[in-house]
């Protein structure tokens, strides 16, 4: 693998700063989110080359989307919508230190996404196509964007990621199920928490739930290579009949959003170098704990340090 591709909706990001929510914080820090552009950054950030597409509208919140991902060295193809904005995400932390996430994304630029705007990506047998389940749950044109790049990574001979990143504010379970099975289907890697494997196998009904026997479930199902997370408790890979477990890395949590995508492009820029799974595993959860370290998404990740990596992973 010598690039990851990748395409979904890159959102501004208002977080407040006090405990006071929005209705009373003096000031918000504006920053950038998107659970792709997140894996892109962690990828490009290890030296991996990583594109990303996806759309946003002719404003200032979508300059900075696209500036933030440049920076951060990903390749980014963006397709201005001069009639929709930007999307929103408001993170509001209320005393008591809960953290309200609330979208502003409904009719945004970024699901507007449609097939022929995939057409230009290039894509070789050397390439890892991303794909996630809030891409899929963005539209019906979204949709359409993800069955095109699955065709064109099949005729490329590209290999295929998904992590389920299930949103239940943007779909229902029902409607989301068939699509993420079919999707899941299709890629040579599927990516899931323990609480999304259900949507995966319906029935399966979290039975016992922690990571190797649900990734031992999906692998029964037919998935040659799939990576469970749950969380503090590890991570566990199930590849052609064999389990490898991940312990997570002990950290002062400031806030755990964009720890998934953290975990993702750990794990795949270690597969691109011919890592063995347990540096793969350790790797992934080595980022994912760096991306719990910061208030932003994937801003931790930006200031992970290689030295990190040597650090002995310690289970909680
Ligand atoms: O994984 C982090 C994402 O949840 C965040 O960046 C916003 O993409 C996002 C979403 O749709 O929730």
């Amino acid at each position: 693998i010598d690039r990851l591709v990748t395409i979904g909706e890159g959102l501004a990001v208002f977080r407040t700063n006090s405990d006071d929510g929005l209705r009373r914080a003096p000031d918000v820090t504006v920053s950038t989110g998107g659970a792709e552009g997140n894996v892109a950054m962690a990828a490009a950030r290890l030296g991996l080359a990583s594109t990303w597409m996806g759309r946003v509208g002719a404003d200032g919140l979508g300059e900075r989307v696209v500036r933030e991902l440049r920076a951060e060295g990903v390749d980014v193809h963006a397709i201005v919508d001069p009639g929709h904005p930007t999307g929103l995400l408001v993170k509001e932390t209320s005393a008591g230190g809960r953290t309200d996430v609330t979208y502003y994304r409904a009719l945004s630029a970024g699901s507007t996404l449609c097939a022929s705007d995939v057409d230009g990506l290039q894509l070789t047998a050397d390439t890892l196509v991303h794909l996630t389940g809030i891409t899929a749950a963005l539209s019906a044109s979204a949709r359409d964007a993800i069955e095109r790049l699955l065709a064109l990574a099949s005729d490329a001979g590209s290999s295929v990621s998904f992590d389920v990143n299930h949103r239940s504010r943007l779909w229902s379970t029902l409607d989301a199920g068939p699509v993420y099975r079919s999707i899941a289907q299709r890629a040579d890697i599927v990516f899931a928490s323990v609480d999304e494997v259900d949507l995966l196998l319906p029935g399966w009904g979290g039975q016992a739930a922690n990571a190797a026997n649900a990734a031992e479930a999906l692998a029964a199902d037919g998935h040659r290579h799939v990576v469970v997370t749950d969380g503090a408790h590890g991570s566990a890979a199930r590849i052609d009949g064999a389990t490898t477990l991940g312990t997570s890395v002990s950290v002062d949590v400031v806030d755990t959003v964009g720890a998934g995508d953290a975990f993702v492009g750990g794990y795949l820029v270690a597969l691109s170098r011919g890592d063995d799974v347990e540096t793969r595993l350790r790797l992934a959860s080595q980022l994912g704990a760096a991306a719990c370290r910061h208030a932003g998404d994937w801003e931790g990740v930006a200031a992970w340090s290689p030295d990190e990596a040597n650090r002995e992973p310690v289970s909680r």
